[in-house]
């Protein structure tokens, strides 16, 4: 067997708890939201229900407005371990009964990732598909309510951008598109909280910074205080940012609704999912800076553009945009500002343009190379007809997976991998990937 294939199917089963996978062995020790979206794609290459039960576990935890939480926590998982845990977040009277949920939510790729279920399925047998397919018409309408949820609570303006209230709920927790409006946060009182997840890496500058995280736990003290009501955050909460790429994701995943109707006997269903994608496809257009070639995060605070020179500028390519667009951001892309940078060990994209001020090759979400990030840009790009850039992204990705193996994310210019070395998400991109003909 493949010798990636086999690290990876090692990674997932250590990180497995039955019907669920934790994200990593000791940083990440309960269900994360977009994560479980990416591990069940890597579950289907070795069984499709298993990646099935993957999706109704995270679902355990759906609230009845229809959010997909960003935590799922297991309640076996000793207190102190991560934090914030279940006890800091409120939410008792939210979670449906015996599920305990942190209080928001992540990029919402679990359509795309079912769709992907479905089509890996369709190559292993009638009977196989059929029992995928009997899924889906369960977790279809579960599926449309979140994404119902998205387009309402979190845009009820109809921009076709979603707004979002905290920078963990972008998955890109400490991206420099979030400098900005988080250093307009004001926390009322220092607090001094455990910081466990440091202990977890070699090197603290790989994690965000104890400032980051002193805003990062009042932003979730006063959801608690409004009691998550999302009226009242969405007016009055001090971090409010509609979010491009998380805003492509739903598009994409919109898309792949669209598809799913019609599996799950909805067909007549299937029109406003595609109309749903279309207007985030029109927004995301509206949000293009031409001096940046990048489409960009808008703060809902000060109503201003957030100029940052980062992935997040590349939304346009995961949810699907005109010809003439894509075509600048491949450019762009495989430019000397990202994956053509001098010096990198692998031309992958960089989370943080190269000569932003505020890249940091080692810090987190500032720059370092993060696979599911290549994962969804590929992709998109394999959607858009750009086959060999998508090509020559997933020959290299790989390259570069047998090397640092499934780690969590890579300092670009050593090579070194970074964060957890044993990471669910990076395995099961690794699976994806390599089960893919050139
Ligand atoms: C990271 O985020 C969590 C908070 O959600 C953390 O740092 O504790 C991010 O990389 C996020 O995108 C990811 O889903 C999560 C688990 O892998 O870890």
């Amino acid at each position: 067997m493949d010798e990636l294939a086999k690290r990876a199917i090692e990674v997932l089963y250590g990180n497995d708890r039955g019907t669920w996978t934790r994200p990593s062995p000791r940083l990440y020790p309960h269900q994360w939201s977009w994560d479980a979206g990416f591990v069940a794609m890597g579950w289907a290459q070795l069984d499709p229900m298993r990646a099935i039960a993957e999706l109704w576990s995270l679902l355990r935890g759906q609230w009845s407005t229809g959010m997909i939480p960003q935590i799922v926590f297991d309640l076996n998982v000793a207190r102190g371990v991560y934090e914030p845990g279940p006890n800091s977040w409120g939410t008792v009277r939210h979670a449906p009964p015996g599920a305990a949920t942190s209080g928001i939510c992540q990029p919402p790729i679990h359509a795309i990732a079912l769709a992907r279920v479905r089509e890996v399925a369709s190559t292993r047998g009638s009977a196989t598909l059929r029992e995928v397919d009997g899924a889906i018409v369960d977790l279809y309408p579960r599926l449309e309510r979140w994404h119902r949820w998205l387009r309402t609570a979190r845009d009820p303006d109809g921009t076709g951008l979603i707004t979002i209230l905290h920078p963990w709920e972008s998955g890109l927790d400490n991206s420099p598109r979030w400098d900005r409006p988080l250093s307009a946060v004001e926390p009322d009182e220092v607090d001094d909280l455990p910081r466990p997840d440091l202990t977890y890496v070699t090197d603290p500058g790989e994690r965000p910074t104890n400032g980051e995280y002193q805003r990062y736990r009042y932003l979730v003290d006063r959801l608690v205080a409004v009691d998550h009501d999302q009226e009242k955050a969405m007016a009055n909460h001090p971090f409010r940012v509609a979010d491009v790429f998380f805003s492509a994701i739903l598009a994409a995943a919109d898309d792949a609704l669209e598809e799913l109707a019609a599996i799950a006997g909805r067909p007549e269903a299937a029109a406003a999912h595609r109309e749903d994608a279309d207007r985030t496809r029109a927004a995301l257009d509206a949000a293009w800076d031409d001096e940046l070639q990048a489409c960009l995060d808008q703060d809902r605070i000060t109503g201003r553009a957030i100029r940052s020179d980062t992935i997040g500028g590349f939304a346009p390519l995961v949810s699907g945009c005109a010809l003439d667009r894509s075509a600048v951001l491949v450019d762009r892309l495989l430019g000397p500002t990202y994956a053509g940078a001098d010096g990198l060990a692998w031309p992958l994209p960089l989370t943080t343009a190269v000569t932003d001020p505020r890249f940091d090759k080692k810090g987190y979400w500032r720059g370092p190379q993060w696979p599911p990030i290549t994962w969804l840009l590929w992709r998109g790009l394999r959607r858009a007809g750009h086959h060999r850039t998508a090509d020559h992204l997933r020959s290299t990705a790989i390259e570069q997976l047998r090397d640092t193996g499934c780690t969590e994310y890579v300092e670009p210019f050593s090579g070194d991998a970074l964060g957890s070395p044993s990471q669910s998400w990076t395995a099961a991109v690794a699976l994806d990937w390599l089960s893919v003909d050139p």
